[in-house]
């Protein structure tokens, strides 16, 4: 009996461990906090540059932190001055994120 609730209680233990990880996961989604700012950053492919519009067409990996799959999509560009070193065909790395809405460039390294 004594093994039983034990091992009741280990379960259950892993069930809510997991449940704060859920948590804390979806609490990234909401905040601009450092959980995202350490999201693994997404490969993507610059297809078009919009800079009056301050948007970029990105055909992209999966987002993990957006639950998003891979797709070509546009996104608004957090620095402007990135813009500079995207150009059509110009391959990316970078984190998005929703800000206000608008799924938006928040981490970007260029690839070489
Ligand atoms: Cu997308």
């Amino acid at each position: 009996m004594k093994t039983l609730v034990a091992a009741t209680l280990l379960a259950l233990g892993g069930l809510l461990s997991q449940a704060a990880l859920a948590a804390d996961e979806h609490a990234g989604h909401m905040t601009m906090g450092k959980a995202a700012s350490e999201a693994p950053l997404t490969d993507g492919v610059v297809k078009k540059v919009d800079r009056a519009a301050g948007k970029v067409t990105i055909t992209h990996g999966p987002l993990i932190n957006l639950a998003m799959p891979a797709m070509t999509m546009a996104f608004r560009v957090k620095e402007a001055a990135w813009m500079d070193q995207m150009k059509a065909d110009a391959k990316i790395r970078f984190l998005a994120e929703s800000i206000n809405g608008s799924l938006t460039i928040v981490r970007f390294e260029a690839v070489k």
